[in-house]
Order: C-alpha cells, then sequence, then structure tokens
C-alpha cells in the first residue's frame, strides 16, 4: 500500500526557498537602480537650478560669479571677504555671490539654500569675524558667516569653477567630502577633462559638477553629473 504523502520534501521547500530568494534579489537590484537613478535627478535638477540662478546674476553682471572669495570680495565692494582655507572655496563663493542683493539680487533658489539636506558647511568655514559685512550680503541671524556648500544628493558638495580661472589654471581647490576626507581639484587635470575630445573648446561660462554616485572626481567624465553636455 503506498504511504499517504504529507508535507513537502526538502527538496521542494529548497527549491521554494531559492526561488523567493532569487526573486528578492532581483527586486533588491531594481529597486536600488531607481533609488540611484533619482539621486542622479535630483542632483541633476539641483545644477538645474544653480544654474538658472548664475543666467540671472550673469544676466546682470555680465559675467557669472567668480570662484574666488577675494575676487568676489572686491566685486561686491567688501574687500575684507578673504578665504579661510581651500576647501570647498568656488562653490562657497558662488553661494555668496547669489546670496547678494545687488544688482537685483539675490539670484539663489530660496528653497535649495533652505533645504539644509542640500546646504552645509562641511568644512566648518566662516568669513572673518571681525570683518564688518556688508548689508547686501543677506547674511541672515545664527548661521550668519558661515560659508556654504550645496550639495548632491550623496551628501558631497557640488564644484564650481568659473572658466576665467579654469584657462588660468593657476587656483588651489579643495574638496571636503561627506565622509570628511579632502580632496584635491588638480588644475591640469580639470582643464584636460573639460575641454572638449574633439573641438578643444571649454563649456561656456563656467562648470558646475557632482562626483556623482561613486563620490570619486571624475571632472565631469564617468557618472559625474554636470551643468555641460557631457562629452561620454
Ligand atoms: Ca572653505
Ligand atoms: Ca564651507
Ligand atoms: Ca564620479
Amino acid at each position: 500500500m503506498r504511504r499517504h504523502r504529507s508535507g513537502f520534501t526538502l527538496i521542494e521547500i529548497l527549491v521554494v526557498v531559492g526561488i523567493l530568494v532569487l526573486l528578492a534579489a532581483v527586486l533588491l537590484v531594481s529597486f536600488g537602480g531607481v533609488f540611484s537613478k533619482s539621486k542622479q535627478a535630483q542632483t541633476q535638477a539641483t545644477i538645474e537650478t544653480l544654474r538658472t540662478n548664475v543666467e540671472s546674476y550673469q544676466a546682470r553682471w555680465g559675467v557669472p560669479p567668480p570662484c574666488s572669495l577675494q575676487e568676489l570680495g572686491l566685486l561686491i565692494g567688501y574687500p575684507a571677504l578673504v578665504d579661510p582655507n581651500k576647501d570647498n572655496t568656488g562653490i562657497e563663493a558662488l553661494v555668496l555671490a547669489l546670496r547678494s542683493k545687488r544688482e537685483q539680487g539675490p539670484y539663489i533658489d530660496g528653497p535649495l539654500f533652505q533645504d539644509d539636506k542640500r546646504r552645509t558647511n562641511l568644512d566648518i568655514d566662516t568669513v572673518l569675524e571681525d570683518a564688518t559685512t556688508p548689508e547686501h550680503l543677506d547674511l541672515e541671524d545664527g548661521s550668519a558667516r558661515d560659508l556654504f556648500e550645496i550639495t548632491d544628493a550623496w551628501g558631497n558638495p557640488l564644484v564650481y569653477l568659473d572658466i576665467k580661472t579654469v584657462r588660468a589654471g593657476n587656483y588651489q581647490y579643495s574638496v571636503t567630502l561627506a565622509d570628511g576626507s579632502t580632496v584635491n581639484i588638480n588644475a591640469t587635470e580639470c582643464q584636460n577633462a573639460l575641454r572638449h575630445p574633439v573641438t578643444g573648446q571649454y563649456p561656456t561660462g563656467y562648470v558646475i559638477w557632482s562626483f556623482g554616485e561613486d563620490g570619486i572626481n571624475q571632472y565631469g567624465l564617468g557618472d559625474d553629473i554636470t551643468s555641460w553636455p557631457k562629452y561620454e
């Protein structure tokens, strides 16, 4: 007489578990992809907002904001403005320039600047304590003297350079990342990467880029996210 079979055999259970594990892996991978894509899109949107802000500034001043705090200080009638360090210097100058109320400013997008997920001060620096800051710089109470950066969706500061400075190649610029480490922007490597591989032309006016998901600076190549049309 055949024994009545009850429940599942070990093989059957293993097969079912295997299928479930496979399904979970597929779901995880596809959700991971969606998540990373949304961070890329978010970062691209932040750069686009900044681009719009820079265009408004440029329409009033004739040139994009300088990427040096000293140069910005001279331009906006605040010669006491000096760079306390070389960390995040370009994006700090950009934020400060876009916050200026001069010539129909401020130019920076309010929500972008007020969103603490995208506004940080990773190198914890400030404008000189003893300097009398001009009213048009709009340095509000509390965070008044912080030299802010705008970050990408992974928490790393965006890089900002005006093309005049890129061409001259005599600047010092390092980036403090979200994990506290610091990487240098190499002026020559930057020139090589920013020039179009066929025409040799630089992007017009200025560049803003994010290091992308890998957090590694590729000067706008690889997975970096850029304000100019990518070369690859
Ligand atoms: Ca700094
Ligand atoms: Ca800073
Ligand atoms: Ca990268």
